[in-house]
């Protein structure tokens, strides 16, 4: 293991090896730093091993997922083993630089082998993503491609900016399968998006089954944006996605958008109305014209028994509980509801997080509110951060993947302006907000509205180039930043997406190749 940390040392010029297809160069999100070795390149063969951190079950699941990659597509057998050696692939928990942190790793790639060596198995996995960016798109298909598959030699050092990188999809205004999320959350993972926030409720559904109110579902999520037939998850279906994310390192933060935005919860119960009247179900885009009965006793029963059970399938730290666009609720009733609400999230073991106007009502400081703005003033942001909050940032015209690139965008809204994919890249989290301090940031989100989006290849053409824009912003450096660089490291992940099947928009400022 000691020869090992010294394998930096080893490379050699390799002309016996094919030249590489792929460059340390284009790397989404960019490194911290990559050092290129000229003339060295590593070739997978018939008999690579890989190997993995002696003792650790991550270490061994994530080998596993890299094999399980490479598998189909080389036709080798790739036995994951535990070890380590200087032939071959090894995933260590032992040796990296200690700047990579908690999610950062190490890649050094020799004639003989790769090493990747990380603190955790979360390091582990976003080097292996770099890992699968340098070896030559087409080991991402499914079926048996020609070799050689070769990647280029060098080192890489990387760690993220921001802790908090995520991806949300709207699965309540058109329901989405868990296949097709899986899918979305396999795109994302290659750019080392480590949350997924799904929004499970809206006025046109109610998309996960809570047992104490079944009708939440079994009506309320019976249709969609256009009268589709909607759908839910069953809890069961439910953890299988939240099992499945976490093993791509991504973590669920699941949304219960209260108190507006519930006209499916409404239409599902009458005692949850005001008035005892359940309204009908609803298939338009209308925002902003509900609202749970803040007086009456039986709607913090039903939030607590909705909350208790959404906490219990959460592993991960957070629930968000909406409050956007609550223009059916008074000011004082959105208060009153969110004193009462906020503390049920501590109560079952949980941390709020909410769209920024939730801060209006005096959330504890460790609540994360998530910023959906359209200006660059927010000085209840920056109150919040005075406050000691940490905010993570979704600015709608930057951030919000459901805009149109352009006016001849075929789906999408536009009431944030058109978000072409300089647009998407182009700003700096960290000085974003007049006022708000650099370390106030937490993050930053690609949110995907869903009213116009019905499929996949709906969700691939808003998401793709503009997600990977926004990984790199939760990513990478602001020392990395360039667009001029940025378009043409993004030109050369199509390679990728076209292999695999994703439906990208060819935005025109894009070098493609
Ligand atoms: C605003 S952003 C909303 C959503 C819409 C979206 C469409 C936010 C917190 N609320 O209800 O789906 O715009 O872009």
């Amino acid at each position: 293991l000691a020869a090992l940390l010294f394998l930096g040392a080893v490379g050699t010029a390799t002309p016996a090896h094919a030249a590489p297809e792929t460059s340390l160069h284009h790397i989404v999100p960019a490194p911290v730093q990559v050092s290129p070795r000229p003339g060295t390149t590593y070739q997978l063969g018939a008999h690579t091993l890989i190997h993995t951190h002696p003792g650790s079950a991550a270490a061994r699941q994530v080998g596993e997922y890299l094999a399980g990659v490479l598998r189909p597509s080389t036709g080798y057998r790739l036995p994951v083993v535990p070890g380590a050696s200087t032939r071959g692939i090894t995933l260590l928990l032992a040796g990296a630089d200690p700047s990579v942190g908690a999610e950062g790793y190490q890649l050094d790639v020799t004639r003989s082998g790769v090493l990747v060596r990380a603190r955790t198995a979360a390091g582990l996995f976003a080097g292996v993503q770099t890992l699968r960016q340098l070896l030559p798109a087409r080991v991402e298909a499914k079926t048996r491609q020609r070799g050689p598959f070769t990647v280029p030699g060098g080192r890489v050092l990387d760690h993220p900016r921001y802790a908090h990188r995520g991806a949300m999809l709207d699965v309540a205004r058109h329901f989405f399968s868990v296949d097709e999320v899986k899918r979305y959350v396999d795109q994302i993972a290659l750019y080392k998006i480590n949350r997924l926030h799904l929004h499970l409720t809206d006025d046109q559904g109610w998309r996960l089954e809570i047992k104490s109110w079944p009708r939440l579902t079994t009506h309320g999520g019976s249709t969609e944006v256009g009268g589709g037939p909607g759908g839910y998850y069953t809890q069961e279906q439910y953890r299988d996605l939240v099992a499945y994310a976490a093993s791509r390192h991504i973590t669920v933060i699941p949304e219960i958008d209260l108190p507006g935005h519930t006209n499916a919860a409404l239409s599902s119960y009458p005692e949850l109305n005001c008035d005892g009247v359940a309204p009908p179900l609803y298939t338009g885009i209308e925002v902003g014209f509900s609202s749970l009965c803040i007086d009456k006793e039986i709607t913090y029963r039903f939030v607590e028994d909705v909350l208790r059970e959404v906490a219990a399938l959460t592993p991960g730290r957070y629930v968000h509980i909406g409050g956007d666009e609550a223009h059916a609720t008074a000011d004082p009733d959105y208060d009153r509801f969110m004193d009462r609400v906020l503390p049920l999230v501590s109560k079952y073991g949980k941390t709020a997080t909410g769209w920024h106007e939730f801060v209006k009502s005096g959330p504890p400081v460790e609540a994360v509110p998530q910023f959906w703005g359209t200006r660059t003033t927010a000085p209840d942001m920056v109150a919040a951060a005075a406050r000691g909050s940490r905010i993570v940032l979704s600015p709608a015209s930057k951030a919000y993947l459901d805009m149109k690139y352009d006016a001849s965008t075929p789906l999408g809204l536009s009431w944030a302006g058109y978000t072409d994919v300089r647009d998407a890249y182009d700003w700096n989290p960290g000085a974003y907000i007049e006022g708000l301090p650099a370390e106030a940031v937490h993050g930053v989100e690609a949110p995907l509205w869903s009213e116009t989006l019905t499929n996949s290849a709906d969700i691939e053409f808003m998401a793709f180039p503009r997600l990977p824009a926004i990984a790199e912003l939760g990513w990478s450096p602001w020392s990395t930043h360039d667009w001029e660089a940025f378009k043409v490291r993004l030109a050369a992940q199509a390679d990728r997406w076209r292999v695999m099947g994703v439906n990208f928009h060819p935005a025109p400022e894009v070098p493609w190749r």
